[in-house]
C-alpha cells in the first residue's frame, strides 16, 4: 500500500513510518492523520512486527497540526471533526513505538511524540506548545501529556508563553527519553526498535497496557493491574522459555505463545 504523505517501510520486525510533507516541515493535516492511522493500525494487526518506529525529517519531526488547514473552521466543525477520535486510535496502539525526533516538534507535533511510548531526540530538537501564539491551546493531548511528562511548573510555562525548549532541557525535564547525535538518530531508534521486537510479544503488549494504566489511574488500582497483568503471564510459554534460558545461561527462544 502507498500513502500520500508519508513513507511507510518493514525491516526485519519493526515498522518504519517517516512523515513526508517537507513543504509544510511536515504539518498534521487529515491525510497526514488518516495516513498515520491506516499504516501504525496495519502494523499492530501484524503479529510479525514487534516495534515502530514514527519519524520526520531531518528539519522537522512535525511543525504542528496543519494551521492552513484549520484556519477557517469553527468550534463547531472542530469538535465534530474526526480528529480526536482517529488521533486515539493511534494513542491506543498494543505495539510499542518510538518516536525519533529531529528539528521541530510543535504544537500537535509535540504531541505526536508523546504519543508514543519512547522519544529519542537528536541534538538538534527542538520541542514546545506554540498554540497560545495562535490564540488556541494544545488540542491533541499536550496540556495533559506534557504535565505527567514534565510536571505542572515546566508544562504551564511552556504552554502558557509558547516557548520552544531544545533537546538537552527536554531531557533534563523527563520530556525525552535520550537525546543523541542527530547523525546517530535513526541507527540509534532501529537499535531500541530491534530491542523491543525480539523480546516476547504478549509480555511487550502487557509491559505497555501496565505503563499506560499507570498514566490514567490512582496508584491502587494501576497495582492490581499490574499485579494481574504479571501473574497472567505465567501462562505464556515465553515465560517458561525466558526463565529456563536464564537458568540455562543462554539466550531465550520466543515464540510469542
Ligand atoms: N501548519 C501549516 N504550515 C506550516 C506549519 C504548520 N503548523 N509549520 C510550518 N508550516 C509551513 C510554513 O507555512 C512554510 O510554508 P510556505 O513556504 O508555503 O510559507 C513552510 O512550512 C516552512 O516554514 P517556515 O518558512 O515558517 O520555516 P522557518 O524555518 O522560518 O520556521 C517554524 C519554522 C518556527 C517551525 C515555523 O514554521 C512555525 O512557527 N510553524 C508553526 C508552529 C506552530 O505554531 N505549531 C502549532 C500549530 S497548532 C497545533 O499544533 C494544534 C494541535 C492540536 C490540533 C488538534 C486537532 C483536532
Amino acid at each position: 500500500m502507498t500513502y500520500e504523505t508519508i513513507i511507510v517501510e518493514t525491516r526485519g520486525r519493526v515498522g518504519w513510518i517517516t512523515l513526508n510533507r517537507p513543504e509544510a516541515l511536515n504539518a498534521l493535516n487529515t491525510q497526514v492523520m488518516l495516513d498515520i492511522v491506516a499504516a501504525s493500525t496495519a502494523f499492530d494487526a501484524d503479529d510479525t512486527i514487534g516495534a515502530i518506529v514514527l519519524t520526520g525529517s531531518e528539519r522537522a519531526f512535525a511543525a504542528g497540526a496543519d494551521i492552513k488547514e484549520m484556519e477557517s473552521k469553527s468550534g463547531l466543525e472542530m469538535i465534530m471533526g474526526e480528529h480526536f477520535g482517529q488521533w486515539q486510535r493511534f494513542a491506543d496502539l498494543r505495539t510499542p513505538v518510538i518516536a525519533a525526533v529531529s528539528g521541530y516538534a510543535l504544537g500537535g507535533g509535540c504531541e505526536l511524540a508523546m504519543m508514543c511510548d519512547i522519544i529519542l531526540a537528536a541534538d538538534t530538537a527542538k520541542f514546545g506548545q506554540p498554540e497560545i501564539n495562535l490564540g488556541v491551546i494544545p488540542g491533541m493531548g499536550g496540556s495533559q501529556r506534557l504535565l505527567r511528562a514534565v510536571g505542572y511548573y515546566k508544562a504551564a510555562e511552556l504552554i502558557l508563553t509558547g516557548r520552544m525548549m531544545d533537546a538537552s532541557e527536554a531531557e533534563r525535564s523527563g520530556l525525552v527519553s535520550r537525546v543523541v547525535p542527530a547523525a546517530d538518530l535513526l541507527d540509534e531508534a532501529a537499535k531500541v526498535a530491534e530491542a523491543i521486537a525480539s523480546k516476547s510479544l504478549p509480555s511487550v503488549y502487557a509491559a505497555k497496557a501496565a505503563l499506560d494504566v499507570a498514566m490514567e489511574t490512582p496508584l491502587a488500582e494501576g497495582l492490581r493491574f499490574e499485579k494481574h497483568a504479571f501473574a497472567a503471564l505465567f501462562s505464556t510459554d515465553d515465560q517458561k522459555e525466558g526463565m529456563a534460558a536464564f537458568r540455562e545461561k543462554r539466550t531465550p527462544d520466543f515464540t510469542n505463545r
